[in-house]
């Protein structure tokens, strides 16, 4: 297929996966509005339609909790498709919602698209919302000065190797019986296993028995991680807000400071037998032992280190296509099952945004070729093998279909 061909398919997927104001993921498996897909399918959309752009985002930011946070799925409509639907996250609200949120990339992406389209006004309104959600970040979820997950889909990284120390310690023996939809739809091998589902459910469990009080799920909740990813976007985003409020003559001292207060408590994340940024268990201390591409988010957010770009380096060396999602190096390495090993465009695209700024073109060139062959050899597939190159997971995939046309034609 030829790069206009791809361009036309691409936009064609998004159009597709289109349910009236909100993109879902891909058909069958993921049948509903999920928060981060949501921003990178309106960054897709600005490519040809700056409207629908917008509105994509509008419509996230409808299902916003009281509480500023926005949802890491909404359920608009009724689909049997997926597990666990609203009926097991039982927050009651309208419309049904999870009850945990997702990695805060919607200011990041906004800026983006309000650069490229424009659209002002748009984004005057949408600013109070993402402020507001921004600061439920830091109300609800900083804790040791950086971003924490209580549940690894909070972290939008599922299966990574990065939450095993907090896995472990979630007892997932009492859920009762239930039925997963997803090995309906893709190999079962490229998924997370039933020890990972039945300790997922338990934290939706416990969420759902405190009426969803998200000061008792920090505070008493089965998991509780430092999430290197979700702090260095979350710095980069609280810029891109401060950005915003200087465009808008708002007053963006807030988010500023919200950003250089995670910036100067990054050290609790530095894992020094690694030498690199990861995961830590906000209750026990213990550190993942893993390089992951959470690692390389630093990037997006401008923090330097060269002990660990070195090792970033190394790991990025191992592979032929893109940044990984763990070490090959490391012992739970597995290339083709989900976020513990294969390469995901929207995270090379993430990673590529902060090399473009830091001026690291060469990099970025690197990284936008290598994403973009996988997608010119496998099509729009969810994720990849970054060893072999093998399409892994759902097909014609809104958020792989977006980054081809916002960043890696
Ligand atoms: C699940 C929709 C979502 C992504 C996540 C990804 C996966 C949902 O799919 O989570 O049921 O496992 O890990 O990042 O938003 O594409």
């Amino acid at each position: 297929m030829s790069d206009k061909d791809l361009d036309a398919t691409a936009r064609d997927i998004l159009v597709s996966n289109d349910r009236g104001g909100y993109t879902i993921p891909t058909k069958g498996l993921y049948p509903f509005q999920w928060n981060w897909d949501s921003a990178f399918a309106a960054w897709g959309f600005s490519t040809f339609d700056a409207d629908r752009a917008w509105t994509e985002l509008e419509t996230l930011f409808s299902a916003q909790w009281d509480s500023g946070m926005v949802p890491h799925i909404v359920f608009h409509k009724e689909d049997d498709g997926y597990f666990p639907g609203p009926e097991v996250w039982g927050t009651g609200t309208s419309p049904a919602t999870s009850g945990i949120s997702q990695p805060p990339v919607a200011a990041i992406l906004a800026r983006l698209i309000h650069d490229r389209v424009g659209g002002t006004d748009r984004l005057r309104a949408l600013y109070p919302k993402l402020l507001a959600w921004h600061r439920w970040w830091r109300e609800c979820r900083t804790v040791h000065g950086v971003a924490c997950i209580t549940h690894p889909w909070e972290s939008g990284r599922d299966n990574c190797p990065d939450w095993d120390p907090g896995m472990a310690n979630v007892d997932g023996s009492d859920v009762g019986a239930y039925q997963r939809r997803d090995t309906g739809h893709v190999d079962a091998a490229m998924r997370p296993g039933k020890d990972d589902y039945d300790r997922y459910l338990a934290m939706v469990q416990f969420g759902r028995a405190c009426g969803w009080d998200q000061a008792t799920i920090r505070d008493d909740g089965p998991f509780l991680m430092g999430d290197p990813a979700i702090s260095f976007i979350l710095i980069r985003a609280n810029r891109d807000l401060a950005a915003m409020a200087a465009t808008l003559g708002e007053d963006g001292s807030e988010p500023a400071l919200w950003a250089d207060e995670m910036e100067a408590a990054l050290p609790w994340l530095w894992n020094a037998d690694l030498q690199a940024y990861a995961a830590r268990d906000a209750r026990t201390g213990r550190f993942a032992s893993n390089i992951s591409s959470g690692a390389a988010l630093a990037l997006l957010a401008g923090v330097e280190n060269a002990a660990m770009e070195a090792k970033l380096a190394e790991m990025w060396d191992r592979v032929t296509y893109g940044i990984p999602s763990n070490d090959p190096a490391a012992a739970g390495f597995e290339p083709r099952r989900y976020w513990r090993g294969p390469t995901w465009p929207v995270v090379n695209a993430l990673i590529a945004v902060g090399l473009a700024d830091a001026g690291r073109h060469e990099d970025e060139a690197r990284l936008r070729r290598e994403t973009a062959a996988l997608i010119r050899q496998g099509g729009f597939f969810e994720y990849f093998d970054p060893l072999d190159g093998t399409a892994c997971g759902g097909d014609r995939f809104t958020w792989t279909a977006a980054i081809w046309l916002a960043w890696a034609n």
